[in-house]
C-alpha cells in the first residue's frame, strides 16, 4: 500500500460533506471538480448547480494567476481565484483548514505566492547508474518516473503531482542535472516520455522542466562542437527546441549543470557562462521557456596543498562579474550556501550580489549531508533562515526532491514533512516552520491525538539542531565519508581534490576565509555582512569555523572553549537521539503500525550513527589537541 502522505481521503471530510459549487472551465477547473466529486461521493456532500444553497463556492474571477481570495458571502465560504491555478490553490487552502474554513466569522483573506516559481528538481536517471543508482542522492528507492529503462505507470506520478500541488509546488525538473547519454535523448527521440509526464503534471498546475546536457549536439552525434558561438550549434538548439515545444507546448524550460563536476560547458570553448546560458535562452524565448542555469561551478580537481584556492569563493568569482549579462529568460540557480548543502553554511554571497540577474535559490530536500532520511532532520528551520536572508533577491526556489518509489515516498516517513514544507515556505517564506509542521501533522494524521502531536514536535522541531550537534561542529562541514557522504570520516576529504577542508592540527581548526589573513572570501559579501563575518568578535558561533581558523582554547560567545563545545554538543546530541527514540515508543498505537515500525527502525540507526559520530569526532579532536573533557566523559 502506498502511504497517502498529506492527502488521506479523511483530509477532504469538511469539503466532501457539503454542498459545493465550482464555476469555471478548463483542465484545472476539471481537476477541482474531480477532487470535489470524489470527496462528496465519500462523505455524502453534493455538487450543486448554482449559488442558492451552496456552502462552498469556488470560482475564477480573473484571467490568470495563482492567487485567490478566501472569505464568507451569504452563508457560504467563497474562493475567488485570480485564474485557473488559483482555483486549485484555493481548493487546497480549504482542505488544509478543514472545518475551520466554514467558520461564519472567517475574515476576508488574500493569498498570493511570494516566489513565482516553486520548483522541485529530480536527480532521476532513466537507467540505474553504476555508482549513483537510479536517483542520484536518492534515499527513497527508485525513480517515480522510470523503471527498468522505461516510463512507469503514470498513476503514481499523478498522485505525486497532486501531493505537490497541495503543497504549493508549480514546477518540476524531471531528470538528473548530471545528464548521462540515455537521458540526453529525452530532448529528442524520447520526447514522448517527457510529454506524458507533462500531461500528468499539467492537470495539477505543475510545469515540467528538462535537464539538458550542454554538449547534447555532440553527444547525440549531430555536430562536432557545442560551442555557443558556432552558428550551427545555435541553429541546432533552435530547431531541437522547436520540436520539444511541438511535443510539450508548455514545457517550463531547461535546467543546466555546466562546467561542474565533469559536466560539459562553455569553458571548453573559451566562452562564458553568459554565452552558454543565453544561447539556450534564445532558443527557448519564442515559447516562453526559461533556462535555469546552475551557479554550482567550482574546481573539483584542486591541489589540497594550494591554500590560495577557496571553493567557497567559486560561485561569486564565476558569476558576479556576469551580473546584467544574462537574457531575461535566464534564471541563475544558486545553492543556498557557498559550499554544498552542508548542515550549516552562511548564505551564498552570489545570492546577495547580483541585482541585475534573475535568481533562484537552490535547497536540498533530499538529505545528502543531513542524515540521508535515516535520521530525523526537519529542515524548514534552516530553509526559513535562508529564505528570510535572500528575500527581495530571489524570485524562485528550486529544491532537490527527496521522493522516490518507496511506499512512504521519502524513505523516512517523517521526511515527508520536508517535502511538504518546501512548497509551503516557497509560497510564503515568512511562515513559522513549526506552524507548517503542525499543518503537516493535521493533514497527515487527521484527528491526531494531542499526544501524537506532542511526540512529533519533540522529535522534529529541533531535529536539525540535534543533527548539527552530533556531526560537524561550528560550521566546519564535510567531515563525512567520501563518496556516499553518510557517517563520520573527519579526514576523509582532507587531502583530496574537492576543496573541502577543515585544517585541523594540534593547535586549532577551521578555515581562515578572512580578508586580513585568509582567502578573502568575506569580502564577497555586502559590507555589513562582510564586517560581521570578518571579525572574531562578531562572527556567529555556529559559523565560526567556516570563517576562521582558531585555537582549541578560543572562547565562544557562549562562554565555552571550542574544544569543550565540541565535546559538549556531541554528548548532548547523541543523548537527545536517545530521548527521541524513547519518545517515539509512546506513539505506538497512535499511528499506522507499518509507519511506526519504519520510524523505529530508522531511529535505531540514527542512534547507532549518532554514537559513532560522537565518538569519532570527540576522539579525533581529543587526540589532536590533547585537551581532556572538563567533565571526564568517555573519549577513546
Ligand atoms: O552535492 C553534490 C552531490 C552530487 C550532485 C552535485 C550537484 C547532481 O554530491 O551528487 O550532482 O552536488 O549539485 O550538482
Amino acid at each position: 500500500m502506498i502511504h497517502p502522505a498529506w492527502l488521506p481521503s479523511e483530509a477532504f471530510r469538511a469539503i466532501g460533506s457539503r454542498r459545493v459549487l465550482v464555476q469555471g472551465s478548463g483542465p484545472l477547473a476539471d481537476t477541482v471538480r474531480h477532487e470535489i466529486a470524489q470527496a462528496c461521493a465519500r462523505f455524502g456532500g453534493i455538487v450543486v448547480p448554482d449559488r442558492k444553497t451552496a456552502e462552498l463556492i469556488l470560482s475564477i474571477a480573473g484571467p490568470g494567476g495563482e492567487g485567490f481570495r478566501l472569505g464568507r458571502r451569504g452563508g457560504a465560504t467563497v474562493i475567488r481565484a485570480d485564474g485557473p491555478p488559483g482555483l486549485l490553490n484555493g481548493l487546497f487552502e480549504v482542505v488544509r483548514r478543514g472545518e475551520r474554513a466554514f467558520d461564519p466569522a472567517l475574515a476576508d483573506e488574500r493569498h498570493v505566492p511570494a516566489l513565482a516559481r516553486r520548483m522541485l528538481d529530480h536527480w532521476d536517471n532513466i537507467d540505474v547508474h553504476p555508482v549513483m543508482g537510479q536517483v542520484e542522492r536518492g534515499y527513497s528507492g527508485g525513480s517515480l518516473f522510470w523503471q527498468d529503462g522505461r516510463p512507469r505507470d503514470l498513476g503514481r506520478v499523478r498522485d505525486y503531482a497532486r501531493l505537490l500541488a497541495a503543497s504549493g509546488v508549480n514546477a518540476v525538473a524531471i531528470n538528473n542535472v548530471n545528464v548521462h547519454t540515455t537521458e540526453t535523448r529525452l530532448l529528442t527521440d524520447r520526447l514522448t516520455e517527457v510529454a506524458a509526464l507533462a500531461s500528468t503534471f499539467r492537470v495539477y498546475g505543475i510545469r515540467v522542466h528538462l535537464s539538458v546536457n550542454f554538449a547534447a549536439p555532440v553527444i547525440l552525434g549531430d555536430l562536432s562542437t557545442a560551442d555557443p558561438a558556432d552558428e550551427a550549434v545555435r541553429a541546432w538548439w533552435k530547431s531541437t527546441t522547436a520540436r520539444v515545444y511541438e511535443a510539450v507546448p508548455d514545457l517550463g524550460g531547461y535546467l543546466v549543470k555546466a562546467d561542474s563536476e565533469g559536466q560539459p560547458g562553455p569553458f571548453t570553448y573559451g566562452r562564458s557562462h553568459a554565452d552558454g546560458a543565453n544561447m539556450l535562452a534564445e532558443a527557448l524565448e519564442p515559447y516562453g521557456g526559461v533556462v535555469h542555469w546552475r551557479a554550482f561551478v567550482y574546481n573539483h580537481r584542486q591541489d589540497w596543498r594550494d591554500r590560495s584556492t577557496d571553493r567557497a569563493r567559486a560561485a561569486h568569482d564565476h558569476f558576479a562579474g556576469l551580473d546584467g549579462a544574462f537574457r531575461d529568460n535566464v534564471i541563475l540557480q544558486v545553492k543556498h550556501g557557498p559550499m554544498d548543502f552542508q548542515t550549516r553554511e552562511p548564505i551564498s554571497p552570489a545570492l546577495l550580489g547580483m541585482p541585475s540577474t534573475r535568481l533562484a535559490v537552490e535547497l536540498q530536500v533530499t538529505g545528502e549531508y543531513t542524515g540521508q532520511q535515516r535520521h530525523v532532520c526537519y529542515l524548514p528551520p534552516m530553509w526559513s533562515e535562508v529564505l528570510r536572508a535572500v528575500a527581495g533577491h530571489v524570485s524562485g526556489l528550486a529544491a532537490v526532491s527527496n521522493a522516490g518509489d518507496d511506499p512512504f515516498w521519502t524513505g523516512h516517513p517523517l521526511a515527508q514533512a520536508n517535502l511538504y514544507a518546501v512548497g509551503r515556505l516557497a509560497w510564503n517564506p515568512a511562515r513559522d516552520p513549526i506552524a507548517i509542521l503542525d499543518e503537516w501533522i493535521d493533514l497527515t494524521f487527521p484527528g491526531a491525538a494531542a499526544e501524537l502531536r506532542d511526540v512529533l514536535h519533540d522529535l522534529m522541531d529541533e531535529s536539525w539542531q540535534t543533527y548539527e550537534q552530533y556531526t560537524a561542529p561550528l560550521g566546519v562541514g564535510f567531515m563525512v565519508r567520501p563518496g556516499h557522504h553518510y557517517g563520520p570520516d573527519v579526514d576523509g576529504y582532507e587531502y583530496t581534490p574537492w576543496g573541502t577542508y577543515h585544517f585541523a592540527d594540534r593547535d586549532g581548526v577551521g578555515v581562515d576565509r578572512t580578508v586580513a589573513t585568509g582567502t578573502g572570501f568575506t569580502a564577497q559579501y555586502p559590507p555589513a555582512w562582510a564586517d560581521r563575518y570578518e571579525s572574531l568578535a562578531t562572527c556567529p558561533d555556529e559559523l565560526l569555523l567556516f570563517f576562521h581558523h582558531v585555537p582549541y582554547g578560543h572562547v565562544l560567545h557562549s562562554g565555552v572553549t571550542v574544544i569543550q563545545h565540541v565535546y559538549d554538543t556531541h554528548f548532548a546530541g547523541a543523548h537527545r537521539v536517545t530521548a527521541m527514540r524513547d519518545r517515539w515508543q509512546e506513539a505506538a498505537g497512535l499511528v499506522d503500525p507499518a509507519l511506526h515500525a519504519r520510524v523505529t527502525e530508522r531511529l535505531d540507526e540514527q542512534q547507532r550513527s549518532a554514537d559513532e559520530w560522537r565518538d569519532q569526532i570527540n576522539t579525533y579532536f581529543y587526540r589532536k589537541s590533547g585537551v581532556p573533557d572538563a567533565h571526564g566523559r568517555p573519549i577513546h
